[in-house]
């Protein structure tokens, strides 16, 4: 029988809740296809932290490596570790050592799921750049806690990393409805923002069958709200990519239906799947987590494993759960209950 090794990382919060009973659905899942996932669990998390002053081992990385594939659940408990602490020591590491420079979110209302918007018959796409640009890292303070304090953080754009990513974007345009929204700051930013414009422009060129707009992101946010279902494929830096995938998030009816996929093309790494939410502090521990955006996640894991028959059968139950009106608004449904719905759905 085939068989596929999976790290699962709960991390902090609701991350175990929501990861658990993910690894329940995909389990099922992977029992009624005829495949395995053997799951290995890493307890790296804010808790890890406290007690070894690390957010993973220094050889985490490598023996993540190994795996087929990564379940992470959510990362983050600012009461103990500052956000940007663990941030950085895990999540962000990981998706640059693995080179998943593609972030994939997909936004669309699930059956029975109500969003704020009138408009409901909206799919859009975004592809969040995500190993470099504004979350590169690059920067520092001097004359800290001073008047004359400076702090600088440098975004960092390569040619590599923009045209990488933005090829992606037109080859998922390729395959969806042929419109690529590329999204900038290029009136206020004059270089990093104006060289990714003329990346775009340039592949434009190549990708004559697909249809590119350049949107300046205030101008895209407010398309996301207003006329969502003229948005096809989204592509945007990393900072910007995570702001408008917030509001996709919103308007697919709240965070607890938004997955993601941290995706390395060339297959020389693992990726990394992980739903958008965080650790949701102020819920942790109740049991009222909604697992959707998880299972939706761990179902692109499956699709990413080649295992898409799969995938498609764990989204069809997370739909017939929904329309059953299963986990359709926050804190109605206890995370259990959403889950075994799912199971029952599949089986
Ligand atoms: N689901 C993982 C998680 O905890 N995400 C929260 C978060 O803030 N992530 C930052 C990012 O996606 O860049």
């Amino acid at each position: 029988m085939k068989s596929y090794s999976i790290a699962l990382i709960p991390g902090d919060g609701i991350g175990p809740d929501v990861t658990a009973a993910a690894w329940s659905v995909l389990q099922t899942a992977a029992n009624h296809a005829g495949f395995a996932l053997a799951g290995t669990e890493f307890p790296w998390s804010c808790k890890f932290y406290r007690d070894t002053g690390r957010m993973m081992p220094e050889d985490g990385v490598q023996t993540l490596r190994g795996f087929d594939a990564i379940l992470l659940g959510a990362v983050g408990w600012p009461a103990e570790v500052p956000d940007s602490v663990s941030l950085h020591g895990l999540l962000l590491p990981i998706r640059k050592a693995f080179v998943q420079y593609a972030n994939i979110r997909r936004h669309r209302l699930l059956p029975g799921v109500t969003g704020p918007l009138r408009a409901e018959s909206f799919d859009i796409l975004c592809i969040r750049e995500n190993t470099e640009g504004e979350y590169s890292g690059a920067g520092g303070r001097v004359h800290q806690g001073t008047l004359d304090e400076v702090a600088v953080e440098t975004s960092i754009f390569t040619r590599a990393g923009v045209e990488r990513i933005l090829r992606f974007g037109f080859e998922q345009a390729r395959t969806r409805r042929g419109k690529l929204a590329s999204v900038t700051k290029s009136n206020a930013q004059k270089y990093s923002m104006v060289f990714w414009d003329e990346i775009t422009r340039k592949l434009a060129a190549e990708y004559s069958d697909v249809a590119v707009t350049s949107y300046h992101v205030d101008a895209l946010a407010a398309r996301m709200i207003m006329a969502p279902e003229s948005l096809d494929v989204v592509v945007a830096s990393n900072l910007f990519g995570d702001i408008l995938t917030d509001i996709g998030a919103a308007i697919q009816g709240g965070l607890g239906y938004a997955a993601s996929a941290n995706i390395n093309p060339d297959r020389s790494a693992p990726s990394m799947f992980e739903p958008v939410h965080g650790s949701a502090p102020d819920i942790a521990h109740l049991g009222i987590a909604n697992p959707i955006a998880t299972i939706w996640s761990g179902a692109m894991m499956l699709e990413h494993l080649g295992e898409t028959a799969a995938a498609g059968r764990v989204m069809k139950a997370v739909e017939a759960t929904t329309a059953r009106g299963i986990g359709t608004a926050p804190g109605k449904d206890r995370t259990e209950a959403i889950t075994a719905a799912v199971v029952a759905a599949l089986t």
